[in-house]
């Protein structure tokens, strides 16, 4: 499995899981780019973000309003966003969405 992500998933990978359900995971981004940085994937292999079903990308936002309200940035507000493909700067073609916040962020960047 060459997946960093599943790898992850699988507990090959040691992460520091914030909140799991039966198909998503969310752990702490090891770079955070903020006081709060937590990556939010279907258990799942997908590569890519658009190739999310709508249960998936549902599961996803669900988690992260509960990571958001655990976090305590529910009410201050944080960023949702995911990279898709080489120009985003997409460097895991695993699924993810970024959850971003704890700092008043800059408009249109993480
Ligand atoms: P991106 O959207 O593919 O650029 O985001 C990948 C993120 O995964 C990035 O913020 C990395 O810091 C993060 N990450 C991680 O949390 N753990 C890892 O082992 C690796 C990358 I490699």
């Amino acid at each position: 499995m060459s997946c960093l992500f599943c790898r992850i998933v699988g507990g090959e990978i040691p992460a520091t899981v914030v909140h799991e359900t039966e198909t998503t995971l969310a752990f702490r981004d090891i770079q955070p780019k903020a006081p709060v940085h937590v990556l939010l994937i279907p258990r799942e292999h997908v590569p890519n973000a658009v190739d999310l079903t709508a249960e998936q990308l549902g599961a996803l936002f669900a988690a992260a309003k509960d990571v958001a309200e655990a976090e305590g940035v529910a009410e201050s507000g944080y960023r949702l966003l995911f990279n898709t493909g080489p120009d985003s700067g997409q460097e895991v073609f695993h699924a993810h969405l970024h959850l971003l916040g704890g700092q008043k962020l800059q408009a249109g960047t993480a």
